[in-house]
């Protein structure tokens, strides 16, 4: 009984690791038009990732299907951007960021992650 007891806590601490420090997100969106409609549903941003350009003003459309508090907020650490998303009602974030680079954004438990790349 320990044995199983044991392979199961093993399980979840791999799962946590992978989850927090190996997950890192695939899907790219790229901005063309100027905004990208991001949904939040199922504990993902989908996409994940966002390429923009430097210097240039783009809307983040943020779409909240989840109702969980989890998803409540959108949260741009580096960028100083932390927003409030209603469920079902599309929130737009404008931003315009001036330094190339990598900035994520998270809900508030940083459980959902995505990754704004800004090219230069
Ligand atoms: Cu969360």
């Amino acid at each position: 009984m320990s044995i199983l007891v044991n392979i199961v806590g093993l399980g979840l601490i791999a799962l946590i690791v992978w989850w927090f420090w190996l997950y890192r997100p695939t899907a790219a969106a790229q901005s063309n038009s100027g905004a990208v409609s991001i949904t939040v549903d199922d504990g993902v941003y989908s996409p994940s990732r966002v390429s923009v350009k430097s210097n240039q003003p783009v809307v983040l459309r943020f779409m909240r299907k989840d109702p969980s508090p989890c998803a409540a907020m959108v949260i741009f650490d580096d960028l100083n951007i932390s927003e409030e998303l209603p469920v079902g009602k599309p929130k737009e974030i404008s931003l315009k960021v001036e330094k190339p680079g990598t900035y994520a954004f998270t809900c508030q438990m940083k459980m959902y992650r995505g990754e704004l790349v800004v090219e230069g």
